[in-house]
């Protein structure tokens, strides 16, 4: 198996040269799906580098802009991305509801599949063919979820756009806080958002992905991938740096301590011409379209030597390995024991669809919580300066997982910047040693019954919710 990124971006080139300052907003342009992760990282990184904290309120807002964009994206990830793995879009041909937009969507499938020559229903068909959910009303109902997903997709931008002032690239972030001040009419336009999110992912989103589990148990037996894990953590609950989601290393199924010392890419298989195996701080960006044995234009990401996935599964997994009690350890036990589960089994295709889910509804209470904790008229940010000379990195997760920026400032300018990013570990080639990827890995023993139908690839790929936009950067 073998995973490809077939483009050059070149972000980490734009940035040399510039305002260490612009970081912030370029990082966020690598992606329109996670650019809040790519925007708050980088202002770590800066703050690393400037040597400052944010205060209280500009920390809580960074988190409710963030935590608005994890939502928005597992959503985005469920319905829009993966589900039409599972859902027979053709199911809507038997819809006999009111819904205005399910007739429409009925409509427009219909008459794409009358006139095959002319219209590719795009996302919908063509499609590999394969053993989709047979059932019309569990199909209907998916479908008929799959369009409310885009209304609650819609909340969650406008709730992060409550404090990011713009939402996909916000403008109010910055390395110390945030420029929006607080104030009641915004806690209020926050708190009502998330309760229709709320309502949402605990009666729509989790069912869901509990129904088509159901139906398709045998995927709790495939995408099984390493048992190596990693996370930064994510969601600073103070200035000493401890955070909501603790960070933590899983290597052959034993739990570690995360030490950013150990991270390195490699670009043997990569189409790359620098040194490989450099620390980020050292990283280069040097790209070598022709390349010999090169694959891919995505780096491997290798911690300690070994290829790391990281995601929402691998959240859960180093707190449920980690020694220390903590709350993800104990609400991921307790949903384990409810379904009769196996920390293992979540090592799958429905086991990275079901955590994902979980950790939106996981989330909401402490969004409450941090709403709780604003101060209404105090500041929301820091004076900064630039300094001449100085490093910085910054650990952040993105919805798909770790994510780090790493920055050398020289002569108030940026010297050189890298990132390595959430699908860049997942969708990594082979390094040096020939060590293949973990999504690589994953695929390895999927059944595929009919070779030209290859759909559980199609699954196991997309169970990660990879994003090869980000991944090149
Ligand atoms: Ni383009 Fe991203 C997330 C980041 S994935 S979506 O989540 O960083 O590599």
């Amino acid at each position: 198996a073998k995973c490809e990124g077939e483009m050059f971006r070149g972000f980490e080139g734009i940035l040399r040269g510039r305002d260490p300052l612009d970081a912030q907003q370029i990082t966020q342009r690598i992606c329109g799906v996670c650019p809040i992760s790519h925007g708050l990282t980088s202002v770590q990184c800066l703050e690393d580098a400037f040597g400052i904290q944010p205060c209280d309120n500009g920390r809580i807002e960074q988190n409710l802009i963030l935590l608005a964009n994890y939502i928005q994206s597992h959503i985005i990830h469920f319905y829009h991305l993966a589900a039409l793995d599972f859902v027979d879009i053709t199911a809507i041909l038997s819809y006999s509801g009111k819904d205005s937009v399910m007739q429409q969507l009925k409509s427009w499938v219909s008459t794409c599949l009358a006139r095959k020559d002319l219209f590719p229903a795009a996302p919908f068909l063509p499609r590999f063919e394969g053993d989709y959910i047979a059932d019309k009303d569990v199909n209907c109902h998916l479908i008929h979820s799959y369009v409310k997903a885009f209304e609650a997709r819609g909340i969650a931008h406008e709730m992060g756009a409550v404090f990011g002032a713009k939402l996909p690239h916000s403008t109010s972030i910055v390395p110390g806080g945030c420029t929006q001040e607080v104030t009641m009419e915004r806690i209020l336009a926050y708190t009502t958002r998330l309760n229709k999110l709320k309502a949402f992912c605990e009666d729509v989103y989790l069912p869901d992905v509990i129904a088509a589990a159901g139906i398709m148990p045998e995927h709790w037996g495939t995408g099984k991938g390493y048992d190596n894990f990693l996370s930064f953590g994510v969601f600073r609950t103070n200035a000493e740096g401890d955070k909501y989601i603790p960070p933590g290393v899983v290597i052959n199924g034993k739990w570690e301590a995360f030490d950013p010392k150990y991270i390195t890419e490699q670009v043997g298989f990569s189409r790359f011409s620098s040194q490989s195996d450099l620390h980020p701080f050292d990283g280069e960006t040097s790209p070598a379209p022709h390349k010999e044995n090169a694959y891919s234009w995505l780096k491997a990401p290798r911690y300690k030597g070994h290829p790391m996935e990281v995601g929402p599964l691998s959240r859960v997994m180093v707190n449920v390995l980690s020694p220390e009690d903590n709350w993800i350890k104990k609400a991921a036990t307790k949903v384990l024991n409810a379904h009769s589960l196996k920390a293992q089994q979540l090592n799958s295709v429905l086991g990275r669809h079901l955590v994902r889910a979980l950790e939106a509804i996981w989330l909401i209470p402490y969004a409450y919580e941090s709403l709780d904790q604003l101060a209404i008229g105090k500041k929301t940010a820091l004076p900064l300066s630039i300094p001449d000379k100085a490093q910085g990195a910054g650990f952040c997760e993105a919805p798909r997982g770790a994510l780090g920026h790493w920055i050398n400032i020289e002569k108030k300018k940026i010297a050189n910047y890298q990132c390595i990013v959430p699908t860049t570990w997942n969708c990594s080639p082979k390094d040096d040693a020939g060590v293949i990827g973990p999504i690589e890995k994953s695929l390895i023993g999927t059944p595929i019954p009919d070779p030209k139908q290859p759909l559980n690839s199609g699954r196991v790929v997309r169970a990660f919710d990879p994003c090869l936009a980000c991944a090149v950067h």
